[in-house]
């Protein structure tokens, strides 16, 4: 790591159902009516419009944080540790855990998504790629943007069966966000298959699709979609950050 900081979104995705599996090991360890949030840290809050699930690691390990009486978060416990020392939570250096979690067992917990078109709620879903070396471990998707989220949401639809999860949590309508000159506006779709990407598993061509979508969408991008249609990606970035923060829906995190 470098001695730069990486300042992440942090947004807070409402737990609406859990699934069972989690259901079973939270019963008795959550107050009556507590508000619980999964916390996806993105580079990209101006894409959150598109929003279609929500991933987590299936093998790796999370918490549920307390953060004030009746707020909870869901995170990797690095992660936790580090907002303890961003005033995220009330005492500094403490992140009292309740219960502890794999990925797997959230597995198609239903979650408010803020901003996104999916209103009715979007799904946790598996995503094998996920570190919880970085940012929250907790990752929101939008495959209309990100290669390696539309690399796993057709590879998740393929293998439902295989994950164990329902086809209609993973093929949500993917809406257009931002227009860019060189790929339009389903830039992910369109890098992913000019590179002939196979596989969430192909991270060299997706570390370059990576790149080119960034600098892309970040540079040469407009906004065709939300409050700010019309602005370039560049000022809609800021406008829709402070937006969702107003909101109480998210919060900065860095690392
Ligand atoms: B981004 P950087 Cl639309 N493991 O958010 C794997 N990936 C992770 C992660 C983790 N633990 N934590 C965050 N990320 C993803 C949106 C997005 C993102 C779009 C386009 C590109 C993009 C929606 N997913 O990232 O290594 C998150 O996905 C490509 C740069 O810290 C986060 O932003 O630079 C980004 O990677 C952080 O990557």
């Amino acid at each position: 790591e470098g001695v730069t900081v990486q300042e992440y979104t942090a947004l807070k995705l409402k737990v609406k159902e859990w699934a069972e599996p989690a259901k079973k090991i939270l019963e008795g360890k959550l107050p009556e009516g507590a508000n619980v949030y999964f916390i996806p840290a993105t580079l990209r809050p101006e894409t959150m419009y598109g929003q279609t699930c929500c991933f987590v690691g299936p093998h790796l390990k999370y918490g549920i944080f307390k953060v004030h009486d009746n707020e909870y978060f869901v995170c990797s416990e690095r992660a936790a540790r580090n907002m303890s020392y961003q005033g995220i939570f009330p005492e500094w250096g403490v992140y009292p855990k309740v219960a502890e979690i794999e990925g797997k067992d959230a597995i198609g917990t239903l979650v408010n998504a803020p901003m996104s078109v999916h209103s009715e709620g979007v799904r946790i879903l598996p995503m094998e790629t996920v570190k919880d070396t970085k940012g929250t471990a907790v990752v929101t998707c939008v495959p209309s943007d990100s290669p390696d989220d539309y690399a796993t949401v057709i590879d998740l639809a393929k293998k439902a069966e295989y994950y164990g999860i329902q086809k209609e949590w993973v093929e949500k309508e993917i809406i257009p966000i931002i227009d860019t000159p060189t790929y339009g506006q389903f830039t992910a779709q369109k890098l992913v298959e000019e590179l002939k990407i196979q596989s969430p598993k192909d991270t060299k061509k997706l570390e370059e699709a990576k790149e080119k979508a960034y600098k892309e969408g970040y540079y040469k991008g407009t906004m065709v979609c939300g409050d700010f249609k019309g602005k370039p990606v560049v000022e809609a970035k800021v406008l829709v950050r402070n937006q969702l923060e107003k909101a109480g829906d998210a919060f900065n995190y860095g690392e």
